[in-house]
Formats: structure tokens, sequence, C-alpha cells
């Protein structure tokens, strides 16, 4: 197990040296005189955050494999409404295929149900809320097991005692809800009966809100001991704050991070313990079977099967009580001092 995670790691590695990130359309790799080329969008929450671009690495790094066009769009602040703008352009351009994370699904419900009407392919990823608005859904692990791992790494941080916080994404976004859902299923084990869930504060996926909604969280509950957040965005604010207001060893911070982003405060002890998936495999998946879904290969139903290129063979899975399908990329990693120098250079 370890052994495939490290070999997939340093394979990343090397493609994120290989593959720089853009915020527009990125280089055709197509020859002069050939057929129109496929195109395939990347839409996600809004540019400039590096969890995106990681995941960009791996979608062009898969777009390359597959000789089609790569298209990377996000607003520059993680809303609603620039989504539904990016996503009527991408219709009106007419590409092949859309892949988007949603900053709120409902939003994005319309525009996706019209791009399949045109035959566009249509993948949500970790927006599973609304079936109808995509052919398939791409999840990282399944949302009970990230949910639940948040809360095993904060109790063994706090001793399994003691009163905690959650420091989200947007409310409106349905990964962060669909995981703190299950931290909460999680909680009512007894083994964390001395642990209180005292608050859930929202940074919007945006650094500096985040920041302060940290510092909001220290001041109204002076006792408390840690903080989870399962956002990357909200992580590397948190572990800052903590940083930041010597409350290292006071308040333990963990969620879901970038390894590059919190190498520091992994060393400082801001934050010990995180977890995470791989978003540059994440993206590549996602690519992978947009095209698929575009080239009339499969419908996304459960049941249908397609290769990933280096990723290997999917099969799509059955999302209870909807028709179509669920895609699971694998594993869930955890990053502390014994491993943090080889991922940070990874992602
Ligand atoms: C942030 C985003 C993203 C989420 C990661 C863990 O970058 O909210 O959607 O998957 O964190």
């Amino acid at each position: 197990m370890k052994k495939k995670i490290i070999t997939s790691l340093i394979l990343a590695a090397c493609l994120a040296v290989l593959g720089g990130c853009s915020k527009g359309d990125d280089a055709a790799a197509g020859k002069p005189g050939e057929d129109k080329k496929v195109r395939l969008a990347l839409v996600v929450k809004n540019i400039g955050n590096p969890f995106f671009d990681a995941v960009h690495k791996g979608w062009k790094e898969a777009c390359a494999e597959l000789n089609v066009e790569s298209i990377y769009r996000g607003p520059e602040q993680p809303t609603p409404e620039g989504q539904i703008e990016i996503m009527e352009s991408l219709l009106a351009q007419r590409v092949d295929g859309i892949t988007y994370v949603a900053n709120d699904p409902q939003s994005v419900v319309n525009v996706s149900k019209k791009a399949m009407r045109r035959g566009i392919a249509v993948v949500g990823w970790e927006s599973g809320i609304v079936p109808e608005s995509r052919h398939v859904s791409t999840e990282p692990v399944a949302a009970s097991r990230i949910g639940a791992e948040q809360v095993q790494i904060m109790a063994e941080l706090i001793g399994f005692k003691g009163e905690f916080a959650i420091l989200s994404a947007a409310a409106t976004m349905d990964n962060q809800n669909t995981w703190i859902r299950y931290m909460k299923e999680e909680l009512k084990k007894p083994a964390y009966a001395d642990m209180k869930l005292v608050a859930v504060v929202y940074g919007d996926d945006v650094r500096e809100k985040s920041y302060n909604e940290a510092l909001g969280l220290f001041k109204s509950y002076p006792g408390l001991r840690g903080i989870i957040s399962p956002t990357s965005v909200g992580l590397a604010a948190a572990a800052r704050a903590v940083s930041d207001q010597k409350k290292i060893g006071q308040i333990e911070v963990t969620g879901l991070g970038l390894p590059s982003e919190l190498a520091e405060y992994v060393g400082n002890g801001a934050c010990k313990t995180f977890g995470l998936w791989n978003p540059i495999d994440l993206g590549y998946l996602n690519a992978y079977v947009t095209y698929r879904i575009a080239q009339k290969e499969i419908t996304g139903k459960p049941g249908d099967e397609f290769d990933a290129g280096r990723l290997g063979h999917y099969v799509i899975e059955k999302q209870e009580g909807v028709e179509n399908g669920l895609i699971y990329l694998g594993s869930l990693f955890r990053f502390d001092k014994e491993n943090i120098d080889t991922y940070k250079t990874v992602f």
C-alpha cells in the first residue's frame, strides 16, 4: 500500500515539474492540419487556489495523452455566479466536455442540464447532491471516510477530550458540507464522548476571511483545543493563525490540506497531522472520464467501465437512489513530520 502511494507520488512529482499551470486555455498539442480537436474544460471554484493548480496539472497531463484541447476556468472569487457565467460561455464555445467542482451545486443545475441536452459530457466532482446535473460524479474517496478520518486525527491530537470547532469553506459548498455531516456521524461514537463540537464557521475558501474566522474562534472559545478545517484554504489559514497568536500546543489544527502549503506548520507543530488524496491524480481521472463520455464510449451509468491511462481500469459504481453513478479515485493519505518532506514538493 505504502509502496503504491509513494510510486504514485513520485510519478506525480515528475509530472509536476513538467506541467506548468495557466488560467485560460492550455496550449493545444495537435499538429497543423489535424481535424478539429476535442475540447475539455475544467471549471474550479476559483483561480489562485494551489489545490486546483495541482488538479489542473493532472488534468493537463491526461489531456496531452488523449491529444485533446484543455481549457482551465474559474472565477476570481469562489462564487456561484462566477461559475454559472463561465459554464454558459463554455456552452457558447461548444466545448465537448465540462468537469466542475461547484461553489453551489444547486446554482449550476440549469446550465449543466442545458449542456447535457446539447450532447456535452458533464462530470461533477465532489458535488454530489444534484445527480441530474451531471453524467457521473468523481469522488476522491468515500465521503464517510474523509469525514471520519478528520475527527480521528483531531481526537488523537487532543487526547479524545475538549472543545473543538470546524472552519469550513462556504456554506453552499457541498463537498465540505458532506464531509462535515460525516464528521458529526463519527462523533456519535462513544470514544468521542468527551469531545465537544462548539461551532462551525465559514471562511468561504478565501484566505483572509478564513484567517479572521480562526481568530474569531480563539476569542469566542477561550478553552478551545482544536480546529478541523476540511478545506486546504481554511487549514493553511488556521495553522497560520495558531502560529501568529502563539497558540501552538494549546490549539491543535487538522483537516484537509496540501503538503506544500502546510510543511511549515508541520515543522513548527501548529498542524502536526492532516489528510488529503492526490489532487494531481484527481484531475487526471476527471479528464479521462470526461473524455470517455464525450466520445460516447460510456454514458456514466453504474457498471460502465473505462481505462484511465496510468491510473488503470475503473468501474462506475452505483450511487444509492439515483440512476447515474459515482467513481472513487482511491486513497486518502495522512501527512506528518515523517513524510512531509517527501510530499511537499509534489503537491
Ligand atoms: C479546497 C477546496 C476543494 C477541496 C480542498 C480539500 O481547496 O475547497 O474543493 O477539495 O480544499
